[in-house]
């Protein structure tokens, strides 16, 4: 049990910050009366789901700043710590919309998990246990899930696919990081034996991006996770490859577009199912459009044994939509994005539908991120049977240090 708090937030400082791509976002920082300070940004997605809130309102960044400031930063200030699902539901009170569309999802996000953080400051405790339903249990580190090669919206000149994954377990949280860099290295080594000639690049989200079909950079990207695997098998640390598809992103005109080749819904689904079966992916994330309820159940029923299906598009983090996929077994997994929903309390609604259901959550970030490491509390405050934040990249291994911070592995 925690001690009431008596610590009250004193000043909200809202500012404009740059995400990695270098898009305008939010950075918010709450200070208490007790002189402790929660700091917070948001990152920013590309491939956005259409149930998504939206990052901004209309007339941009400045204008969601601008109508928080006003609005909300009166009603907060003076207000209790500690009252996580009382703030959140102010941010909805005063938004008023259904899509954070007057404050900007990014700036409730924000301030949703900056308040968390003064809150875990007063208390003299770690983010993590501010978030959960659980603060007397350190939680067990997540599977990591590394995207190693980049391709589609997060790539020019890569596969269609958007992410080529690792996905790693060990009983540490440095050993998995080690072996996701393991992977990340060795799929490099691979493209530049392949491609001795072509200049490689990396994607948005700091995975290598190479001229390759999408079949033929998953060949690649599971050897390596082979190699690495076995090379580590002794200290029971297991790597598989897996994918985002970021569906709803290939399909136009009724059909899935490669980059050589269209190919119909039916033919998608009957494509990832032997890619999963062929490369023993353990994980699937957005196989299929964002609406296709029907064709994602189909593809769990006959590929979702023994590895993750999971919806990003096609839940948004949202209880409704997640409660149409738990009612048709669409998948067994959710995607679970703060800034889709906006607060943290949301968030955790989300993940305890899905928990209560018996489904997996992966907790992840965005491919426009910033170097904060908070993401990694939240990944594990939900219980989450992975945490997806990329490898390489100053934002990204921010989030895998923290990890690895927080489990206190020597
Ligand atoms: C995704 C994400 C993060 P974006 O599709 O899962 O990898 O991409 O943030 O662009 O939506
Ligand atoms: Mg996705």
């Amino acid at each position: 049990m925690h001690m009431v708090e008596t610590d009250q937030v004193q000043r909200v400082v809202l500012r404009k910050v740059y995400d990695s791509r270098g898009n305008p976002t939010v950075e918010a920082e709450i200070t208490t009366r007790g002189g402790k300070v929660g700091r917070a940004s948001s990152p920013s997605g590309a491939s956005r789901g259409t149930h998504e809130v939206v990052p901004f309102p209309k007339e941009g960044v400045d204008a969601g700043i601008e109508r928080t400031r006003e609005r909300l930063v009166p009603r907060i200030t003076g207000a209790a710590l500690g009252g996580q699902s009382v703030f959140d539901a102010t941010l909805h009170e005063i938004d008023g919309t259904e899509d954070f569309s007057v404050l900007g999802g990014n700036t409730a996000t924000a301030l949703s998990v900056a308040y968390a953080a003064a809150t875990a400051e007063a208390r003299d405790e770690p983010l993590w246990k501010a978030i959960t339903d659980d603060p007397d249990v350190l939680p067990s580190p997540p599977a990591l899930v590394g995207n190693v090669m980049n391709g589609g919206v997060h790539a020019v000149g890569g596969p269609a696919i958007q992410e080529f994954i690792a996905f790693v377990e060990a009983p540490t949280a440095r050993a998995e990081v080690e072996a996701a860099v393991a992977v990340h290295r060795e799929v490099g080594r691979r493209l530049r034996e392949l491609l001795p000639k072509t200049a490689l690049g990396k994607g948005d989200e700091g995975g290598w991006v190479a001229p390759l079909p999408d079949e033929q950079a998953l060949e690649i990207l599971a050897g390596a996770c082979r190699t690495v695997g076995e090379e580590r098998a002794d200290r029971k640390v297991r790597v598989r490859p897996g994918l985002d598809l970021a569906a709803s992103e290939l399909l136009r005109d009724g059909h899935y577009h490669y980059r050589d080749r269209k190919i119909t819904p039916d033919e998608q689904g009957e494509f990832v199912a032997r890619l999963a079966t062929t490369y023993d992916l353990a994980y699937i994330e957005d196989p299929l459009d964002q609406e296709d309820f029907e064709r994602f159940a189909e593809l769990t029923r006959r590929v979702g044994k023994g590895r993750l299906i999971v919806g990003d598009d096609l839940y948004t983090t949202s209880v409704g939509r997640l409660q149409q996929g738990i009612d048709r077994s669409a998948s067994n997994a959710i995607l679970i994005k703060v800034n889709q929903v906006g607060t943290l309390t949301d968030t955790l609604e989300a993940s305890r539908l899905a928990r209560r259901s018996g489904w997996a959550t992966v907790t992840s970030h965005r491919s426009g991120e910033t170097p904060d490491g908070w993401l990694a509390h939240v990944a594990l405050a939900l219980g989450s049977r992975g945490l997806k934040c990329g490898v390489l990249g100053g934002e990204r291994i921010a989030k895998l240090n923290e990890l690895v911070r927080i489990a206190g592995d020597a």
